[in-house]
């Protein structure tokens, strides 16, 4: 039973978000987004990550490449690298 409940929430794709949690980032896309554009700019995310980190947090971030990570691409970003994979 709870087998089948993990495979379904992994076929979801909903690990990210659930494995997210407490891992640093325990900011909202609202609280990040500081000059309410409606997208996360570097500047934006230098603020509450590490700047080395920052180009490669976008790289992973931002699904379509357009240099602004939208609420979607937060809400589906994928967990730091190292964590377990
Ligand atoms: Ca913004
Ligand atoms: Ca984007």
């Amino acid at each position: 039973m709870i087998r089948k409940l993990v495979i379904i929430i992994l076929a979801l794709g909903l690990t990210p978000l659930v494995f997210g949690q407490g891992m640093g980032m325990t900011q909202s896309f609202a609280d990040l987004d500081t000059d309410d554009s409606g997208t996360l700019s570097k500047e934006e995310l230098a603020k509450v990550i590490p700047e080395e980190r920052v180009d490669r947090a976008f790289s992973r971030w931002d699904a379509d490449e357009n240099g602004e990570i939208s609420e979607e691409e937060f809400d589906n970003r994928p967990p730091p690298p190292g964590m377990g994979g």
